[in-house]
């Protein structure tokens, strides 16, 4: 009984570990750098954060997002007119597998400069855009909450895929918005949370 008891709970170790596994090195940027992203700042800014405050028209703090992730975050400034500050990295996923993390777009300008924040992916044949905000969609000098993107390789083979995050200052270089990006929270206790029920049962079903 204890040898079965003990090996539910290396298993139930090992599924946990390889469901953290899922995130590659500094995915949610928890090294409060941006190791393992190449970075393209083009005249704006590309920061890790532990926080990020919106300011309205007036220049007063209206909102602020925390990590939705560990404590650390991205955020990119917008830079030169129509040209993309950007953060990106190389995904390998097998088949079936799925990418996703959390974006928001603190919007600091108003019409026309339709400043734009993204998640793009690419198979360097064809680009997807995951989720994009902008100033028309959120309004003047508005933001989102966090929000919840994801893309799932419907490849048969593994492969390799550009995980693009970006902010476009448009229509000109100035008064520039932000796009706030992290991975997505909770996996590891995902898994605890589905493992921990079953050796419960299976435990109690072996001592009866
Ligand atoms: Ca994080
Ligand atoms: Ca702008």
């Amino acid at each position: 009984m204890r040898r079965v008891v003990f090996a539910l709970v290396v298993l139930s170790l090992l599924s946990v570990c390889s469901y953290a596994s899922v995130y590659p090195p500094n995915y949610g940027f928890e090294m409060g750098d941006t190791s393992y992203w190449t970075e393209n700042p083009d005249n704006g800014s590309i920061g890790v954060v532990t926080s990020w405050t919106h300011l309205d028209s007036g220049g007063s703090a209206d909102f602020t997002w925390t990590a939705p992730e560990g404590v650390e975050f991205a955020v990119l400034a917008g830079g030169s007119e129509d040209q993309p500050v950007q953060l990106s990295r190389i995904l390998t996923l097998a088949p079936g597998a799925t990418a996703d993390g959390l974006a928001a777009l603190s919007g600091e300008d108003y019409m026309p400069f339709n400043d734009t924040a993204r998640v793009t992916i690419s198979d360097l044949v064809t680009q997807q855009v995951l989720w994009s905000k902008d100033i028309s969609a959120v309004g003047d000098w508005s933001y989102t909450p966090w929000q919840y993107w994801s893309f799932t390789s419907q490849e048969s083979v593994t492969k390799n895929f550009m995980l693009t995050y970006e902010t476009w200052n448009v229509g000109d270089s100035i008064l520039p918005s932000y796009g706030l990006f992290d991975a997505a929270p909770g996996l590891p206790a995902f898994a605890l949370v589905g493992v921990v029920p079953v050796i419960g049962a299976l435990i109690r079903r072996r001592t009866r």
